[in-house]
């Protein structure tokens, strides 16, 4: 009975979001000069399908894990941002397919985004929180962080590494099967990278786990196994909605409750 209440949430799930990458040939940019800079074709058309996949929260429950030789078995694995692997393997593997990051991590010096060896394994995937409407054009002369100049620089200097833009309409679509889960309103900020790179994996793979996104019995205000920086926003969430992410996630799981480092989302 559960079983089938969860198989429906996720089948529903997947009838309302598509994950939709920029190409060359959408309007504003098919415009735009740097336009032969977008992939041609959609992610879903260019990676996967992948049978079994990881999702490597960043979440500093999984320092002392152990867990990497587990998450490198897996035949795509997707990490987050800034999140390393070097000298972490032991915790989190090293096998990178997917880089998920969000637009400020392209802009800020601090992550030196166009020099740094961190963002060249595997394909990158960048998103921007953009206006709810996602008209593209009105995010493009209005966006967060100054994602497609730094989308450019970054081709320039890395132009066989696959990289894809998020279509707005994806991060909002994903937004609504939140509130949708929810009676209360929930905060109008894009899910986290988190819930982002979940879903897209749910597109490209028959089985997607995910590390640490639920907290575990391991679960501490370690920020992120990377940094000693303790905050229990991290895990909790304060911009985006990341508690009722959660929330939505743990009625997809199809793993046993019993299974406290990952999370099964079978499609
Ligand atoms: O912290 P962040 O996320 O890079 O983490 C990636 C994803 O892992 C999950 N997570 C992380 C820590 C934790 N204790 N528990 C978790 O469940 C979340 O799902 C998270 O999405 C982001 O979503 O892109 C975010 O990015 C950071 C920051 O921009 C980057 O790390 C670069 O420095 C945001 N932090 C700030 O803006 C200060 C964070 O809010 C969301």
């Amino acid at each position: 009975m559960l079983g089938n209440r969860l198989r429906k949430v996720v089948q529903n799930y997947q009838d309302t979001v598509e994950v939709t990458t920029l190409t060359a040939d959408l309007q504003p940019f098919s415009l735009l000069p740097w336009a032969a800079q977008l992939p041609p074709k959609q992610l879903t058309s260019d990676l996967g399908p992948y049978k079994s996949c990881a999702v490597v929260s960043s979440a500093g429950s999984l320092r002392y894990s152990g867990l990497g030789r587990e998450i490198d078995t897996h035949d795509a694995v997707l990490r987050f941002n800034a999140a390393p692997t070097t000298g972490y393997e032991k915790d989190v593997g090293s096998k990178t397919t997917i880089r998920l990051i969000n637009s400020q991590v392209m802009a800020s010096d601090d992550h030196r985004f166009l020099s740094s060896s961190l963002y060249s394994s595997g394909a990158l995937v960048a998103w921007d929180p953009a206006p709810f409407s996602a008209d593209l054009t009105q995010w493009y002369n209005r966006t967060d962080y100054p994602i497609f100049t730094q989308y450019q620089r970054y081709r320039r200097l890395h132009p066989m590494q696959p990289f894809y833009i998020l279509h707005p309409r994806f991060e909002w679509q994903v937004w609504q099967r939140i509130q949708d889960n929810m009676a209360e309103p929930i905060q109008k900020n894009p899910p986290s990278s988190g819930l982002l790179g979940t879903v897209l994996m749910m597109s490209l793979c028959e089985v997607v786990h995910v590390y640490e996104f639920l907290p575990s019995r391991r679960k501490t205000e370690l920020c992120h196994y990377y940094q000693r920086f303790f905050d229990a926003a991290c895990t909790l969430g304060a911009y985006h909605p990341l508690l009722y992410e959660k929330n939505l996630v743990k009625r997809m799981n199809q793993g046993s409750d019993r299974d406290e480092a990952d999370l099964h989302v079978f499609i």
